[in-house]
């Protein structure tokens, strides 16, 4: 089901004309203060008269979209273990949980398997009835179970997820058949097992075998594609607000060229946003790409879908490095404070506060890293874009990989009912902070004269709404 040899996208977004890497320059020419506003001094400004060819065009000639090293290297810098999508680096309210669980587990003892209470001494160890239950079923019934490799780590809420690597925990923390009776099993109690066995394997029938590892390629591909991830913003804020002694150090980069200090700081913010975005056009192009069977749609129909949902993709992801208080920014190097931006000049004060309206109801629904890889494929894969040429392949699509994500969600948030339809109803609020964005940008270019907007950003907001 899952497609890992994507051909490459013929489709140039003229990129191979830009120079990106000023932009990973840039973000090394700013002071940044961790966790106060960042002073804006020493930042340059860009213009864009030099580009003439700037287009979202179909490039017959370019037979790939080219990536910049810089953004491997992010990459290597993250630590993440795609190795099971249980195992995601974005598990902040489970790991929360689990921490929570254990702290008042000096009295209980712990299964040996998953770290739930154990119910006593089991086959040679401490296991939980949860545990016992599956080994005794997996002998008795000389159960096989689907090979996987990818060792993953067995916990309470995820037990049931892998029954390979669980029954191998179970071996290797001593679990033993010796302790079995080995005869013959009465019919009954046969039945009883088979029986437990089926209500066991319910929610990994076929399909949902199938959604899953959908759901564990969008995830894989969201890791790749960005380096800078929800776990990762969280890890860095928890980090900073808990030792406020560490915000008086300053992080000094290269100096900045001398004609470009006299530029307004509310220009200079801007169009380091703009780079930024740039940047993350790109990295969402390439997750799309990895999106099974988003190459095989109509190329026009790419580009569509692109224009449109690469700022509602943007803005979802922004949230990730939201709080009530402020943004990080630089990859995490510095944090930018809500009340710093509201106290910019007209109209620049106005372009945050919806998006951090928008991310504090985001960022309530609680999702990892896991849930937001597959809310942003389905958003990328809305049918109802203007100008699609070839609508029910889109919403095929779409189709399956909302059932990926109410299935993940399911699973993920067990304890919150209603989760998906929740979400859903985000996607709504979404295209209200695109569309305000835009009319707001357009004021911008109109009482901004002297200030640029980069080309591919053009090309996305020409006919937008
Ligand atoms: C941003 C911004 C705005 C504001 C981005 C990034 C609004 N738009 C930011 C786009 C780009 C910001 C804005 O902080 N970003 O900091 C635009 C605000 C103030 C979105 C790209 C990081 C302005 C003020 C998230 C990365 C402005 O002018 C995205 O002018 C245009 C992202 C004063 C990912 C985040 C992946 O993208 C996390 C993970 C793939």
């Amino acid at each position: 089901m899952v497609d890992t040899q994507l051909p490459l996208w013929p489709i140039s977004f003229a990129m191979g004309t830009m120079d990106l890497s000023d932009f990973t320059n840039l973000s090394h020419s700013f002071d940044v203060k961790p966790f106060t506003a960042v002073d804006f001094s020493s930042a340059p400004t860009f213009h864009y008269e030099d580009h003439t060819a700037t287009s979202l065009r179909f490039d017959e000639t370019s037979s790939d979209y080219k990536y910049d090293d810089k953004l491997l290297d992010y990459q290597s810098s993250i630590k993440v273990e795609p190795s099971s999508f249980n195992e995601a680096p974005g598990k902040g309210p489970a790991h929360s949980k689990l921490q929570d669980d254990s702290s008042n587990s000096a009295l209980t003892i712990e299964c040996r398997i998953c770290g739930d209470k154990a119910s006593g001494f089991h086959y040679g160890v401490h296991a939980c009835e949860g545990c016992k239950g599956f080994f005794r079923r997996t002998i008795r019934l000389k159960l096989i179970y689907d090979k996987c490799d990818l060792n993953c780590r067995i916990q309470k809420k995820n037990r049931n997820k892998c029954q390979y690597c669980r029954f191998q925990k179970c071996l290797t923390v001593g679990m033993s058949h010796n302790a079995i009776r080995f005869g013959r099993m009465p019919q009954a109690e046969k039945e009883k097992l088979l029986a437990e066995i089926s209500s066991d394997t319910d929610q990994l029938n076929a399909v949902s075998a199938d959604l899953r590892a959908l759901a564990k390629h969008m995830f894989e591909s969201y890791i790749k594609s960005f380096p800078v991830t929800k776990a990762k913003s969280r890890a860095i804020m928890a980090g900073k607000t808990g030792d406020n002694s560490a915000g008086e150090e300053r992080i000094t980069f290269k100096q900045t060229p001398q004609q470009e200090q006299n530029t307004e700081v509310e220009i200079r913010i801007f169009q380091r946003c703009q780079f930024r975005s740039v940047e993350a056009v790109r990295e969402i192009t390439e997750f799309a790409k990895s999106i099974p069977g988003f190459v095989n749609l109509d190329l026009n129909d790419q580009v569509t879908l692109l224009k449109y949902g690469v700022h509602e993709v943007q803005f979802s992801m922004l949230a990730s490095l939201m709080n009530k208080d402020g943004v990080l920014i630089a990859a995490g190097q510095g944090f930018m404070t809500r009340e710093f931006l509201k106290s910019l000049r007209k109209p620049f004060c106005d372009i945050m506060e919806p998006k951090f309206e928008f991310a504090m109801k985001f960022n309530g629904l609680g999702l990892d890293d896991s849930d937001i890889a597959i809310f942003i494929a389905v958003v990328i894969l809305s049918g109802d874009r203007p100008g699609l040429l070839n609508v029910k392949p889109i919403e095929d699509l779409q189709d399956s990989i909302l059932q990926a994500l109410a299935l993940q969600l399911k699973i993920n948030h067990p304890d919150t009912p209603q989760l998906f339809a929740k979400l859903l109803q985000k996607m709504t609020d979404l295209r209200q902070v695109v569309t305000e964005h835009v009319q707001l940008l357009h004021t911008i270019r109109k009482t901004e004269a002297e200030m640029s907007l980069h080309p591919l950003l053009q090309e996305i907001y020409k006919d937008l709404y």
